[in-house]
């Protein structure tokens, strides 16, 4: 049977790593009798984190679909890692989740990590729950977290719960919607309700009230029946909390311990009673900018958010219905690749394990297996149906290393591997790269990276290596030369001449043409590299025919683009060509093109060489106790500080860094800051390199070419 859009619920886990959540997500399924054994994490038998990789490392890695029945419900549920390396699985997650479960360690408070998360919930607009985990926890502060939750998100976190005892105690949570105070056995499970004792109840019924007020603040309707009677029913209520969710005015925190099994059955409760259903969220955005009600009796589109190789099985495709329903045998149609679909069989997920199902209907979150060509990110419909599911945006890379596979064998593996990581994981950018020879990884982290080649050996038995990634440097010039060279050659019969008489100088923008030239034709072109290149024709009275021109920009393009200080790009360089000599025989396009680029790296070292770099700007949000050892750090980096700013208890760094200095940047905060930090990159610009890293570069480099 299945089940109706009104009674999915899509929920995604999301916290700072270590909260809890994987664990949650276990009280959650044994609760909901999904599964009759309640696994750790330390003994490797949790249904999410299922693969030997998370095992292995005791965190989460990937995202993973499960879900559970409660009452007239079914909850999907997404966990997700919460190392912010693995940012990409979470994103997809939010992308499809209607509910966002934001679980904080009762112990630790509001974390670097759920700062990142609560940025992507805004993004997203996700309605958003609080869970305090860890109540047991000997430091858990119950207070101290609402406090920084609040302090940071805003008071629309409201304490749906408070626990009457916290630490090795904890068993009692009073909740102000039920008014009902919830007592634990030991073993934890479902709770006895017990009334509120006369201690607390002034407290809970003036919380009680607010969230009564909450309610109608919403809707008009509910307003004014609380203005006339005071007071909502159970049924308003609901309604009123609902839309104050929807419109995220409203996050309700609850009080949870995942390890003791106590607090999940009231969570999803909440979940079934309160949170929005998938044709409640606000209508979902096409590519177009259009929307798409979640209907199931509209046209059947599916959204893939998510893809898992599974050895024997091949891509494992995870979907959401955003409309219509799906059989098992539909047949849909892939724009993208313009393949046609058959979806042979649907399932739903927990952790590994697949059930088939017949059906499934708008809202609903389901597997299938054995695609042709369909990739994360595409939308399957009928055939001619244009919708199409705005693209889940990854973030843009942090980290790049070099890699390559010790016997040369192996490198056609390694690439194809790689390419299989990458259809998993969208975060993961390989890079053949022409410009630096080298194959680079682009990723999220150090961890990310390191897991990556974990896989690649583990999974794919493929040997990789890192190495330090050459930087893309630009080469130009700060000055005018004029110089000339006599290419001449005599071999036996016919020879070789070309004579060039060339004047280089710094291109910019709207430049004034030389006044002591005539110029005859001007070429400027957009170089593949960024920059430009300026070829001034200013041949007076025929010492070089006109023919040659193309040979002699050739000669030019060639020393371009292996720059005569490192062998970088060269950018923004005008070229006069104002005289020369050519031989009646002798001359010839070869013979230009060889005088041509020798001239041009004769002049280039007299027009006052300069080695350009790559200027990123960083962003590094981390607590504020560690700031001191960021910035020190940052010091030793060239950087250049623009900014900073307080975020909740959180400071963000703004600065300029080069590329060249933030090798291993991202295994270095984490170290400096035990985690507490976090950062983006992204590319500003290029600035000259300062003198004395310019001649040592230049210096390594010539040593690299007489090694040759
Ligand atoms: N005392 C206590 N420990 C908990 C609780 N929930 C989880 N833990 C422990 O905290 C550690 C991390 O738990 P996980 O469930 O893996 O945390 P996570 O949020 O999934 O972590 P990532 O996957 O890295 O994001 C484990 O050792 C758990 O046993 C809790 O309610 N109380
Ligand atoms: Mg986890």
């Amino acid at each position: 049977m299945s089940v109706d859009t009104k009674n999915i619920r899509n929920v995604v886990l999301l916290g700072h790593s270590g909260c809890g959540k994987t664990t949650f997500a276990e009280t959650m399924l044994f609760e909901g009798k999904e599964t009759t054994r309640r696994g750790t994490v330390e003994n490797q038998s949790t249904i999410s984190d299922f693969t030997d990789i998370e095992h292995e490392k005791g965190n989460s890695i990937f995202s993973s679909l499960m879900h559970v029945n409660w009452r007239k419900c079914k909850i999907n549920i997404i966990d997700t890692p919460g190392l912010d390396d693995f940012v990409g699985e979470v994103i997809g997650a939010l992308k499809v989740a209607d509910t966002a479960v934001m679980v904080l360690n009762g112990a630790t408070g509001v974390e670097v990590g759920t700062e990142i998360m609560w940025e992507y919930i805004q993004e997203y607009e996700t309605p958003t729950l609080f869970v305090v985990n860890q109540m047991d926890h000997d430091k858990c502060d119950y207070d101290r977290t609402l406090e920084q939750a609040q302090n940071r998100f805003g008071k629309k976190v409201f304490p749906i719960q408070y626990p009457l005892n916290q630490g090795g105690e904890f068993d009692t949570i009073v909740d102000i919607l039920r008014m009902t105070m919830y007592k634990f056995s030991p073993e934890g499970g479902k709770p006895e309700k017990v009334p509120i004792p006369d201690t607390e109840i002034q407290k809970a019924q003036e919380l009680h009230n607010q969230l009564v007020e909450i309610a109608a603040e919403n809707d008009e309707g509910l307003m004014e029946i609380f203005f006339d009677q005071g007071s909502l029913s159970e049924e308003e209520l609901a309604k009123g909390l609902t839309l104050a969710m929807a419109s995220g005015d409203f996050c309700p925190l609850f009080c949870a311990s995942a390890t003791k099994n106590m607090g999940s059955g009231r969570i999803m409760g909440f979940i079934n009673d309160i949170c929005p259903d998938p044709s409640t969220r606000q209508k979902i955005i096409l590519e177009n900018g259009d929307t798409l009600p979640c209907d199931a009796n509209g046209t059947p589109v599916l959204f893939i958010f998510k893809t898992y190789i599974e050895p024997r099985v091949g891509n494992v495709s995870y979907f959401k219905v955003y409309s219509g329903s799906i059989k098992g045998g539909d047949e849909l149609y892939n724009h993208d690749k313009s393949n046609s679909e058959r979806i042979s069989q649907i399932f739903v997920g927990n952790g590994k394990n697949r059930e088939p199902v017949d059906e499934l209907k708008a809202g609903d979150i389901g597997v299938t297996v054995k695609l042709k060509d369909t990739h994360t990110n595409t939308t399957l419909v009928p055939k001619g149906s244009d919708i199409k599911i705005k693209p889940i945006k990854f973030p843009t890379s942090r980290i790049r290393t070099a890699v390559s596979s010790p016997s040369k064998s192996d490198l056609e593996k390694l690439v194809k591997a790689l390419h299989m990581i990458h259809e998993e994981d969208p975060t993961l950018i390989i890079e053949q790269s022409q410009e630096l020879k080298q194959m680079i990884i682009h990723g999220q982290g150090q961890l990310h990276l390191d897991t990556v080649k974990h896989r690649i050996e583990t999974e794919h038995g493929v040997e990789m290596e890192f190495f330090r990634p050459k930087i893309p440097f630009r080469e130009t010039i700060t000055k005018a030369a004029n110089d000339s060279y006599r290419h001449k050659k005599q071999s036996g019969g016919s020879g070789q001449f070309a004579e060039v008489h060339m004047r280089i100088e710094p291109y910019f923008e709207n430049m004034p043409d030389p006044d002591d030239l005539n110029v005859r034709k001007k070429e400027v072109e957009d170089l593949p590299w960024g920059g430009k290149l300026a070829f001034y024709w200013c041949i007076v009275g025929g010492s070089i025919d006109a023919k040659f021109s193309n040979a002699i920009k050739k000669g030019v393009m060639t020393k371009m683009m292996e720059g005569p200080l490192t062998g970088s790009y060269c950018i923004d360089i005008r070229v006069c060509i104002y005289d020369g000599k050519m031989h009646p025989v002798d001359s010839n396009d070869m013979a230009f093109m060889l005088a041509s680029t020798a001239v041009f790296k004769t002049s280039f070292g007299h027009a006052g060489p300069q080695l350009m770099e790559p200027i990123y700007d960083l962003e590094i949000l981390c607590s504020g106790d560690v700031m001191g050892d960021v910035m020190g750090d940052l010091q030793t980096r060239r950087a250049i500080i623009q900014g900073m700013d307080s975020e909740g208890h959180y400071q963000k760094i703004m600065a300029k860094v080069p590329l060249m200095e933030l090798h291993k940047y991202s295994a270095t905060l984490r170290s400096i800051s035990q985690g507490r930090a976090k950062f983006k990159i992204e590319f500003a610009e290029y600035a000259s390199v300062p003198h004395d890293i310019q001649t040592r570069l230049v210096k390594e480099y010539q040593k690299e070419m007489a090694e040759v």
